[in-house]
């Protein structure tokens, strides 16, 4: 690594730009990404690593404003025009792929000029990359944004070292036969430009090997495939978290009195889930098997409390904001039902916690209940488990989240039957404390082992072994 430079190319930078009273701060953003890249060892790497990504602030605004920026990157922020960037973002990108790849296929809204913007989008990125690039790059190209993006890049410097990372799912053939040919075509052979193609589990990478055989009618072997005089590597990177962040936060001093004021709040039992405004994570679905489990078990009424947080996201796309009246509608419907003169059986709030909020309602609930109807990893059930230093609460998770593969002790549930997340949540409210702890130290051995950092690191060193952009034949 010593004689690379890290090249890593997402949708957003880390950061954004807020003005309140004609003052400018600084906005870091979170997230799986951020904390991954920036836990990298960055120490190792010939110079200072480079951050290229679509700016959500004007070129004025980073030209006065720039200063507010740490230096740990060279951030490269590019500027696309408000139009291009919609039919883009919530075109193509979230409006095709992200419905598509997360098995939601009647939601998709195809259209050929949104996928034209898609495409000239990642030209203007590839554009200002080759600008940026030196010899001996590692270049790390993250999510389902950039697509084309290693083959583009590919194109112009043949030479170029590049890994890919999908953070969603990558769905079955039959899905991505849904797709336009020309469409699927281009795709998959965006990613094939990569050295290496990296997913959160191995289903992911089967699909996608599958889906090149079948659209494009290349052979894969051992998960590889053969392009030309060129040989790319796929591989399985199952995305951690900063574990000792999580753990450590316990003794917060913010976090116990944050958590002290929950547990005053709520004497009984509290249930826990946080996730984005999205289709994908089943919120509607957890609300039906919430009033399902309350309409079974009586007895737990007055003794359960459920805190719901919902953060806003993608509003400006129908589907979105639509959930949120529905999601607002099954509240109402619940707490109209069952609610007593001194108990409200579902506490929901739209809006971000802040960290020490987070972690105190993670340490804080008796059940963290995770059912997203499909999800590529699902940080929030990694993040509930490792803040559990006492060892206590139970987590249901849906089957359909690449987490679960990891987290076999927690109570896997189908998030589309109402009874069986029921059942998993009477089961968890009843769980012995010592079983409890049997299931939370397995689960924390092994997430507290394959960390974000190790995730990371292990990406870099395969793509640093990975040997596609010498000819196949040559010196192999
Ligand atoms: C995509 C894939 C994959 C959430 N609410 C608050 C808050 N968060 C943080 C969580 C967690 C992150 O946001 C959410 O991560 P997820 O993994 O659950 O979901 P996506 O945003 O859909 O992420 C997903 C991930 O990429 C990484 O590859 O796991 O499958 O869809 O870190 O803690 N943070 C704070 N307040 C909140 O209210 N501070």
């Amino acid at each position: 690594m010593k004689n690379n430079r890290l090249v890593i190319i997402s949708h957003r930078l880390p950061f954004s730009f807020k003005t309140e009273n004609r003052e400018t701060t600084l906005k870091p953003s979170a997230g799986g990404l951020v904390t991954a890249v920036k836990s990298l060892d960055l120490s190792s790497f010939a110079e200072k690593p480079v951050w290229i990504g679509c700016a959500d602030f004007t070129q004025r605004t980073w030209d006065k404003h720039r200063g507010l920026v740490d230096d740990s990157f060279e951030y490269v922020p590019i500027f696309i025009d408000k139009q291009s960037h919609k039919s883009f973002y919530n075109g193509f990108s979230n409006s095709v792929l992200w419905p598509l790849f997360h098995y939601f296929s009647t939601y998709v809204d195809y259209h050929h000029e949104e996928f034209k913007a898609y495409q000239l989008v990642n030209e203007t990125v590839c554009d200002r990359v080759v600008e940026v690039l030196k010899p001996n790059d590692l270049i790390w190209v993250h999510d389902y944004h950039f697509i084309p993006l290693p083959q583009l890049i590919r194109q112009r410097q043949p030479d170029a070292r590049i890994g890919y990372f999908l953070h969603i799912p990558f769905p079955s053939y039959e899905l991505m036969r849904l797709l336009p040919s020309a469409c699927r075509t281009y795709l998959l052979n965006g990613l094939l430009g990569a050295d290496l193609v990296g997913f959160h589990t191995s289903d992911y990478c089967l699909h996608f090997l599958q889906s090149v055989q079948m659209a494009l009618g290349q052979p894969t072997t051992f998960g590889r495939v053969a392009c030309g005089n060129r040989l790319v590597e796929t591989g399985v990177f199952p995305i951690g978290i900063n574990y000792a962040l999580y753990n450590e936060a316990y003794h917060q001093p913010e976090v116990v009195q944050e958590r002290e004021q929950l547990l005053t709040s709520y004497p009984g039992k509290l249930i826990f889930s946080v996730d984005r405004l999205d289709y994908t994570k089943g919120v509607l679905q957890r609300l039906d098997a919430l009033e399902a489990f309350l309409n079974l078990y009586p007895q737990w009424r007055e003794q359960i409390v459920f805190l719901l947080v919902v953060i806003p996201s993608r509003d400006e796309i129908q589907r979105y904001s639509e959930r949120k009246q529905m999601i607002e509608q099954a509240v109402g419907r619940i707490n109209g039902k069952f609610a007593t003169l001194t108990w409200l059986p579902v506490v929901y709030r739209y809006a971000p916690l802040s960290f020490p909020q987070l972690l105190a309602s993670y340490s804080a609930c008796d059940v963290a209940m995770i059912t997203p109807l499909r999800d590529g990893m699902n940080l929030v059930a990694k993040e509930f488990v490792a803040s559990r230093q006492d060892q206590r609460g139970a987590l249901v998770l849906s089957e359909l989240t690449g987490a679960a593969n990891e987290l076999g002790e927690a109570l896997l549930v189908n998030p589309l039957d109402e009874y069986e997340v029921a059942e998993g949540l009477k089961q968890a409210l009843e769980m012995p404390p010592e079983e409890q702890a049997r299931r939370m130290v397995a689960m924390q051995q092994r997430i507290a082992f394959y960390d974000v950092k190790k995730w990371a690191s292990d990406f870099i060193q395969v793509l640093l072994n990975a040997q596609s952009a010498t000819p196949v034949g040559a010196g192999k």
